[in-house]
């Protein structure tokens, strides 16, 4: 279903935001009458959002009912990170992510598996490791494992996440300290081996940057040297509002497909609150104040415009180079749900997504939408 003219847009957003459109008839009538990312962008990419564990349960009835009309990808947010997949040397919990896998054939939503190998969440018993043998064989494990248990049932892994520094080097973990500069290739060799039916990726925040896309330019074209598989690069996308790199997008994009591998935009969203760095370095901190947190109240109407065209202009480009792009994943579902709610602050009222608190589109989803109007 495409979204055709204004007046209908109009309508339906009246509707939308004053519940003018009350009665179980009209309720129906509402929910046919809202366009669906997935559709729209049909031809296009995928659309995906993250799952949170409580979504995942299906506890959360806005997000039951939302995801499958919107979305055709879903990431599972933290589920299927090592602290909480692999708690301990001989201990998997299958649990939520089997959950998750049957909840995407049962929707038509392809899932994209993060992560298997991160520095940061990674159980006790990991972090205590003293000895390279100890590492290396969790490190194989861990992946044999989780790669083949769902070979064929996802679509793609995010095999390595966030594996350099903010200068394209390699970043300190206790994978590179105790197995070296080739864990990354070694990981995607693994990975390949485990699950030949499904698609493995290289996964970061901020690589649209210069110097950490060039880094990564290395990293990929040193695992393809290498002879294993790689099909795709994840840029992230943790933005700010008014700050998005549109010129380092676009530039990533054709250096990384020059490379023969897909484009992933893969945890989306567009912090509106004061931040003095960039990026998504989860042990980045700031302290909390009442100037870091002005929106509790509500949305000041200048700002929803400016998120408005932001994410319009990013989607324009997103198109411009769809033959390029596999998918475009939202981090969350809605607003109330987000991570930039806690990070790098505790406790702000963050307005990131397409959804609102209450699982109502905002303008923004009208915006990237009303792209495709008339095509
Ligand atoms: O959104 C995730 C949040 O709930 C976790 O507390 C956090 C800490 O691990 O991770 C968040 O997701 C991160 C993702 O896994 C990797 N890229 C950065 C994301 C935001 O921090």
């Amino acid at each position: 279903m495409k979204y055709r003219s204004s007046k209908t847009m109009l309508f339906t957003l009246a509707c939308v935001m004053l519940s003018a459109c009350g009665s179980a008839q009209n309720n129906t009538a509402k929910k046919t009458a809202l366009p669906a990312l997935k559709d729209v962008f049909n031809n296009d990419f995928l659309i995906g959002t993250a799952l949170n564990a409580r979504q995942i349960e299906g506890k959360d009835p806005g997000a039951a009912a939302l995801v499958p009309q919107q979305f055709n990808a879903a990431t599972p947010e933290n589920i299927m990170k090592a602290e909480v997949i692999h708690p301990a040397w001989d201990q998997y919990n299958f649990e939520l992510a089997d959950k998750l896998v049957a909840y995407g054939k049962k929707n038509n939503i392809q899932i994209n598996a993060h992560t298997l190998i991160w520095h940061s969440q990674l159980p006790g018993f990991v972090r205590s490791m003293k000895d390279a043998d100890s590492v290396k064989q969790y490190f194989t494990n861990h992946i044999k494992t989780l790669a083949g248990r769902y070979d064929g049932k996802v679509l793609s892994w995010d095999v390595v996440n966030e594996a350099l520094n903010e200068d394209g080097t390699m970043r300190k973990s206790i994978f590179l300290d105790k197995l070296g500069n080739n864990f990354v290739v070694e990981a995607f060799r693994l990975a390949a081996e485990a699950a030949p039916h499904t698609e493995l990726y290289y996964n970061d925040y901020n690589i649209e940057q210069p110097k950490k896309r060039a880094g990564t330019v290395t990293l990929v074209k040193k695992i393809q040297a290498a002879g294993v598989r790689i099909d795709g690069i994840g840029i992230q996308g943790h933005w700010h509002l008014g700050k998005i790199p549109f010129n380092d997008i676009e530039a990533s994009i054709n250096e990384f497909a020059a490379l023969g591998v897909k484009v992933m935009f893969t945890e989306l969203d567009i912090e509106v609150l004061p931040r003095d760095f960039s990026g998504a370095d989860v042990n980045q901190r700031m302290e909390n104040n009442a100037t870091l947190n002005p929106y509790v109240k509500g949305l000041p109407d200048s700002v929803q415009q400016q998120l408005a065209d932001d994410y319009g202009k990013l989607f324009a480009l997103f198109l411009k180079y769809k033959d390029k792009i596999g998918r475009v994943t939202f981090w969350g579902v809605n607003d109330g749900q987000s991570w930039l709610n806690g990070w790098p602050v505790r406790g702000r009222t963050n307005y990131p997504l397409l959804f609102d608190r209450a699982f109502q589109p905002k303008p923004a989803f009208f915006r990237v939408v009303g792209l495709k109007k008339d095509q």
